[in-house]
């Protein structure tokens, strides 16, 4: 006779597997919730995962960005060196925690040479897999000008550049997994030439990833640890509910801008519509290595892994400017949260 136990588990299962729509992710990394934590977000035990000298040349790993390849994982890796060049680099991880990662920058290949320009950097990389290939964003020096850079990798060895997305300025540019409507769809945030103390995010929609229009006004800072500044983190992860938007929002203290992290939920075909919004931080810079660094009091989220069998999802984030963390959360408990915890 079946265990009644075991019938309340497969509800259970099936209901999550109805609220990510997305692949199972049998290897996402994943430590249970801390017994006594109340917290809908939980640091791993581990962090800071990447330290910050990984590398021989390194001054710093963060705001990096990670995904699924080849039933293991790889990423793009923000690594400013010891001149303080600030440089992505591709790495590769057998479980998404410990990783190897490449001592060269990323070289693109880029079919006019006049792309692959930039002066004083590229930073902040996304990466998200959409449709037959793995593509990456990230904040490009263009001349000076920072502003949104585009390019694809099937391997990450080879990787090939695209025209900027956006005119300068802009940065946290974040693609959306799917097409929406046809049109593949980017979250951005204008901003200016310096450390921008103001910042919305908003859509973007392209037929071809070259020309993009019908901006959207998605959001806009509004209070507390959310008032300077927002822009979006991870790529947006689809749910039954709408899109999930992970978000860094920015406060200014007397001491500085201080980076914490939340969620809203976005309209599943007009992404523009905000449906909900946390009005509580999910996670916000509290530990050493969050709170010490080259910028202190930052968390800065670039990518999430999520499984749709279990709803588990891994946050990959940069801990102070300088060193790159992980968190954890599950699908139906960040729903519930910014459901009951929301701003609107
Ligand atoms: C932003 C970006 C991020 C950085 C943050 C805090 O403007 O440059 O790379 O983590 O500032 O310094």
């Amino acid at each position: 006779m079946a265990n009644p136990n075991n019938l309340v588990n497969l509800t259970v299962v099936q209901e999550r597997n109805q609220i990510i729509i997305g692949p199972k992710l049998a290897n996402v990394p994943w430590e249970d919730k801390p017994e006594g934590c109340k917290d809908v977000v939980w640091r791993s035990v581990l962090n800071p995962i990447i330290p910050r000298n990984l590398l021989p040349s390194s001054n710093s790993i963060f705001n990096s960005a990670v995904a699924p390849f080849k039933e293991k994982f790889a990423g793009v890796f923000r690594c400013d060196d010891n001149r303080r060049n600030m440089q992505i680099h591709s790495g590769e991880s057998d479980d998404g925690i410990n990783w190897r990662i490449s001592a060269k920058p990323i070289s693109f290949i880029c079919k006019d040479p006049e792309i692959g320009e930039y002066t004083y950097g590229r930073y902040d990389p996304r990466v998200c897999w959409l449709e037959d290939r793995y593509y990456i964003t990230w904040c490009n020096g263009y001349k000076g000008y920072p502003t949104i850079g585009l390019g694809y990798t099937y391997d990450f060895k080879e990787f090939f550049q695209l025209e900027n997305a956006f005119l300068p300025f802009n940065r946290n540019g974040v693609l959306f997994p799917r097409r929406i409507k046809g049109k593949y769809a980017m979250l951005s945030r204008p901003s200016d030439n310096g450390h921008t103390p103001f910042g919305d995010i908003f859509y973007s929609e392209s037929p071809d990833l070259t020309h993009w229009g019908c901006h959207r006004l998605v959001m806009k800072p509004t209070e507390g640890w959310q008032s300077t500044k927002i822009g979006a983190g991870p790529t947006p992860i689809e749910t039954t509910e709408g899109w999930l938007m992970i978000y860094h929002g920015v406060l200014t203290s007397c001491n500085g801008f201080v980076y914490s992290f939340g969620v809203a939920l976005l309209d599943i075909d007009q992404p523009w519509k905000v449906i909900y919004r946390t009005a509580p931080y999910l996670l916000s810079p509290q530990t050493l290595y969050e709170c010490v660094g080259d910028v202190p009091n930052v968390v800065f989220p670039c990518a999430a892994l999520s499984d749709a069998a279990t709803g588990r999802i891994a946050m990959y984030y940069g801990g102070a400017d300088t060193v790159t963390c992980l968190a954890y959360t599950q699908v139906d408990e960040l729903l519930d949260f910014v459901k009951s915890n929301s701003l609107i």
